[in-house]
């Protein structure tokens, strides 16, 4: 019944996530700021600035923008080099059968990524020319729990947002497609978030909804 799959990158088609937790990881220990997986599972889908500022509430000390600045740069560099070693194995047999499948029914599928180095990822696990369009850090002023890079994606696939569904692993994202008039299928972290159409407990499962 949907026309079009709006796909979050980030801990939905691949596991970049992991590399999100090790970068700032590394920033926090060089802060001495604690750091955790429930504190990452608040990074989810927001902006790296944002991530940055919810990293920091745990530090006693007070930065200036400038030194905020570095630090997200600094992040920035280090989950780039990770990126670097990503290759095409690194998207799930799941993920690349359900995704062909999926376009082989007739569906329009994009991506709606708060990243910024979205094209990058996309490039290194060949999926580069894969999307009918990619919505992403790059074309958006504010990141979810707005709907803004959902709804740009919708628009460059010409469709309502009624017509399209959205999968997201972050509690922000099912928010974001809520807000914004999409249906939305929850996988990850995100399973517990009640206004989610669809629970996916499989990326397979798409097949079946
Ligand atoms: P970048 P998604 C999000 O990607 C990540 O989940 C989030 O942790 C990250 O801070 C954000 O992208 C920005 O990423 O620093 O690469 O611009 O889940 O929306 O695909
Ligand atoms: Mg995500």
């Amino acid at each position: 019944k949907y026309k079009a799959i709006i796909f979050d990158l980030d801990g939905v088609i691949c596991h970049t996530d992991q590399y999100h937790y090790q970068a700032w990881k590394a920033l926090t220990e060089r802060l001495h700021i604690p750091f955790d997986e429930t504190i990452n599972n608040r990074l989810r889908g927001v902006s790296r600035m944002q991530s940055l500022n919810i990293i920091l509430e745990k530090s006693k000390k007070q930065y200036t923008a400038l030194e905020k600045e570095a630090f997200a740069e600094g992040k920035n560099k280090i989950y780039r080099n990770l990126l670097a070693g990503m290759t095409p194995d690194d998207l799930s047999d799941e993920v690349r059968k359900t995704l062909k499948a999926l376009k082989s029914k007739g569906l329009k599928l994009a991506i709606g990524s708060s990243s910024k180095n979205t094209p990058i990822i996309l490039h290194q696990i060949g999926l580069g020319d894969f999307f009918d369009a990619v919505s992403d850090g790059n074309n958006i002023t504010n990141s979810k729990p707005d709907p803004e890079v959902f709804l740009k994606a919708s628009a460059m696939l010409k469709l309502a947002p009624q017509e399209c569904l959205v999968v997201e692993d972050a509690v922000v994202g099912i928010e974001a497609a809520s807000r914004g008039g999409f249906f939305s299928a929850a996988i990850g972290d995100a399973q517990t978030c009640k206004s989610a159409t669809y629970v996916l407990h499989h990326f397979g499962d798409l097949l079946n909804i």
